[in-house]
């Protein structure tokens, strides 16, 4: 039996891959730490805290203390760390909360797995550690910082590599915006506190890898959408406004493009780094699937105006008549400052050496995005209570 410790697997990636495990493994130990935090919520684990095989405790991954003892009691083999402050306006507008929980959170993570797991020194001095152990940190594309917009309408995307059209397997009409994309092997160039303080945490996990030789891997994945996705991000923040028929703002001209990747396929890309990955390697995950946010805003639009048309029992959960459900709800609002323009990843390494690629075209994983919101209003409810309301009035209402 393998025990992951899963620190942040109270918020929207992390509470996804724990479900994926436990789903797909019988035999497994899930330790959660999480402080709760404003993006952590209980609710969002409710069935798994019941469950046999998961331990949870409420507290810091800074907190040396506390992640020791959990060591102490538990044999783990895998640190899969999710935990970080995540959201890029909250970075600007209160940047030190990023450094804390982003840097020294993952420093202490790192030096308390590499005090139990190591087992003796080698001639040299180095560190010896149990084998089969494994720290991923689960990091992101934003630390490669901006790739230039070269198209202002997306061109087809054609692959050549016979290798690389795995990946894609059936999907067809693939697109770009631009003729570069982020590989492993492009340089370190964040712009943002968030992403700063993720590259600044990604550093730290490779000086551990060469100095101590501890056993690590990275991922570097793209935005992610799905369900449990806490509303201050575009997609959860769109549709719970369309509901109630608010407006819905996008920064600037709303032509900065993202690469969107269902969560559950982000979860097993992990899965698959943990078991597969070389050690000492960085992942890109990604899907070839960039998208403009006006777009974005716009087909949410018309998959709930769809959905609420065919499916009148939706109403329900509406706030607002159908007919308001329209294109004029988009207000372009202030620029976010230092917005990065476009990010494209290329996951030819995870494709050609673990096998990866993305199950879910984004066409079937926004509808079952926004299913998900539409059946489980009672989690949004719960999450925006609270601080939210506060931080969505200084955020958009000033
Ligand atoms: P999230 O904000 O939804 O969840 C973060 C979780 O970490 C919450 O449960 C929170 O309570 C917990 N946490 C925060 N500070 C903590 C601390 N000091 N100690 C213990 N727990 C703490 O974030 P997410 O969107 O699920 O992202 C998870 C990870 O994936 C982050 O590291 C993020 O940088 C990375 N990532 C996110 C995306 C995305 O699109 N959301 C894309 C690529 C990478
Ligand atoms: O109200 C909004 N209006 C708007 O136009 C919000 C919240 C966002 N946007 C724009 C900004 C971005 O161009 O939409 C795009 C997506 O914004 P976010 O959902 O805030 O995501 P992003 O800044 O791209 O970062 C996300 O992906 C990478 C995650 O939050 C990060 O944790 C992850 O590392």
């Amino acid at each position: 039996m393998k025990t992951y410790l899963v620190p942040g697997a109270a918020g929207f990636i992390g509470a996804n891959f724990t479900k994926y495990m436990l789903k797909k493994y019988e035999d497994i130990k899930i330790v959660i730490l999480d402080k709760l935090t404003y993006a952590g919520n209980l609710g969002t684990i409710k069935d798994e805290i019941k469950d046999d095989r998961v331990e949870f405790v409420k507290g810091d991954i800074k907190n040396r203390e506390l992640v020791d003892n959990i060591f102490y009691r538990n044999n783990i083999d895998y640190v899969v760390n999710f935990a970080a402050e995540s959201h890029v306006d909250r970075s600007i507008e209160n940047p030190q909360i990023f450094l804390e929980t982003n840097i020294l959170g993952t420093q202490n993570l790192l030096d308390v797995a590499k005090a139990h797991w190591m087992l003796g020194k080698d001639e040299g001095g180095y560190p010896i550690y149990k084998d089969g152990v494994k720290y991923l940190q689960v990091s992101t594309d934003e630390v490669y910082g901006s790739l230039s917009k070269d198209y202002e309408e997306a061109i087809d995307l054609l692959l050549e590599d016979e290798e690389v059209k795995q990946v894609v397997k059936d999907r067809v009409n693939l697109k770009t915006y631009g003729d570069n994309f982020f590989t492993e092997e492009t340089p370190i160039d964040p712009r943002s506190p968030y992403s700063s303080s993720k590259a600044s945490a990604d550093m730290i996990v490779m000086a551990y890898a060469e100095t101590y030789k501890m056993p690590v891997n990275i991922t570097r994945c793209s935005n992610n959408y799905g369900p449990y996705h806490f509303p201050e991000k575009l997609i959860p923040l769109i549709i719970k406004n369309i509901l109630s028929g608010k407006k819905l703002p996008v920064y600037g001209d709303g032509k900065n493009v993202r690469d969107w990747l269902y969560v559950e396929d982000h979860a097993q890309a992990i899965d698959m780094v943990v078991n597969n990955g070389r050690l000492g390697e960085v992942y890109n995950v990604g899907g070839f699937n960039e998208e403009q946010n006006i777009n974005i805003v716009k087909l949410t639009i018309d998959t709930i105006a769809k959905i609420m048309k065919e499916e009148p029992e939706y109403s329900k959960v509406l706030k607002t008549d159908l007919e308001n459900i329209n294109y004029d709800l988009i207000i372009f609002v202030k620029d976010r400052l230092g917005h990065d323009m476009r990010y494209a990843i290329d996951p030819t390494k995870i494709a050609t050496e673990l096998g990866w690629y993305p199950e879910t075209n984004f066409e079937d994983g926004i509808e079952k995005t926004i299913r998900w919101y539409l059946d489980n209003q009672e989690w949004v409810e719960e999450v925006a209570s609270g601080d939210y309301q506060k931080y969505y009035k200084q955020m958009y209402e000033n």
